[in-house]
């Protein structure tokens, strides 16, 4: 399997989250990317290769137009405004308040976030344009007629909406390339979001639309991040509804509940009968991550590539979180060699 990967990931390098009532060094690191770079070479995965610059007008069909340049212009107007450090929102817009875009940046910050968590820096922009063409880049991958393809995403993507970022989330790159290959041509898409964390930006974009199915196996919403979607009854509205799967799981889960919610997502993905899957491949759920509260080992994730190759479809594979960094190269990359070794056999 090939890899995309561009070394512009390092612009986005914050220096700190709020987490846990405290401001800590952020968990979404450069050195995240190194790991997973590493391990695919040392296991020769296959052929590394820099993306292509597709501009951006494949991010502007998943995103609003207002949002996308608010991101291109955030850091500048935020350095004006208090100097050039990282900038974070602060309060947001709740029940009985409007949202009406405010003038100052700190209220265009919280306007267009939903958490304390993901710094804009001076990167940012840089980073984030770079890994929505890595996600672009492993599609046109699938589209030259490979069977499975690897783009290294960083930062990651599935908590970013059309008009809000969060969750160390900008750009929804697993989005941007599951639109991309919809304007492609395809009638059917669907993405399986494995991360720890409900994709909720992923659910947002799609879910008044039969065309992208989305599945999301996470940690229970009523006990974790991002707290406010993900619930199991949530399944699509208007012309979407049926065509949203949420599959949550209580903190402590191991591989004997998570294989079972993976085969009940494989099962509903493969009677969608998609032209090609994209997965938000996520390996928070490993039992060392460091926020997280799955109990999953290096061998299940061998398991779960697996699982997900028995679609028999074109699948991308787009990175999105994990933060115990150094066990992400193994864990990532096994997702890949399990995947690689079912679809060789
Ligand atoms: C947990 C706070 C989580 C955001 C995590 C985003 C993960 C993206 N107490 N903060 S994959
Ligand atoms: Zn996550």
């Amino acid at each position: 399997m090939k890899t995309v990967y561009s070394d512009e990931h390092r612009h986005q390098d914050g220096k700190a989250e709020l987490i846990d009532g405290k401001l800590m060094p952020c968990f979404e690191m450069p050195r995240r990317a190194d790991m997973i770079l590493a391990r695919v070479k040392e296991v020769k995965l296959g052929e590394v290769i820099e993306p292509d610059d597709f501009g951006i007008g494949p991010v502007k069909r998943v995103h609003k137009a207002n949002f996308v340049e608010f991101l291109r212009g955030a850091w500048d107007l935020w350095v004006k405004q208090h100097g050039a450090y990282d900038a974070l929102p602060l309060n947001w817009a709740t029940r009985g308040m409007r949202t009406i875009e405010p003038e100052a940046i700190d209220g265009k910050l919280s306007h267009y976030s939903f958490d304390a968590g993901t710094p804009i820096t001076a990167g940012t922009w840089r980073a984030i344009t770079a890994a929505a063409n890595v996600a672009l880049s492993g599609l046109a991958l699938l589209a030259k007629g490979e069977s499975g393809a690897f783009s290294l995403c960083r930062p990651p993507g599935h908590h970013a909406g059309s008009d809000f970022y969060g969750g160390y989330c900008f750009f929804n790159n697993a989005a941007v390339a599951a639109q991309a290959f919809i304007d492609a041509g395809a009638r059917r898409v669907a993405v399986l979001d494995v991360d720890y964390h409900h994709g909720n930006g992923t659910q947002e974009i799609f879910y008044e639309r039969s065309d992208v199915l989305t599945i999301s196996i996470h940690a229970d919403p009523k006990q974790e991040f991002p707290y406010f979607l993900g619930h199991a009854d949530e399944a699509g509205a208007g012309k979407g509804t049926g065509f949203h799967l949420n599959l949550p799981l209580r903190w402590g889960s191991a591989w004997d509940k998570y294989e079972a919610a993976l085969a009940a997502a494989m099962t509903k993905l493969i009677a969608y009968e998609p032209e090609a899957v994209v997965v938000s491949l996520g390996v928070d759920t490993f039992e060392g991550d460091p926020i997280s509260k799955f109990r999953l080992r290096h061998e299940d994730y061998l398991r779960m590539g697996q699982a997900i190759a028995k679609s028999g479809k074109p699948t991308l594979f787009v990175m999105e979180g994990g933060y115990a960094v150094e066990a992400l190269g193994i864990n990532a990359v096994n997702v890949l060699m399990g995947y690689e070794q079912a679809v060789r056999r």
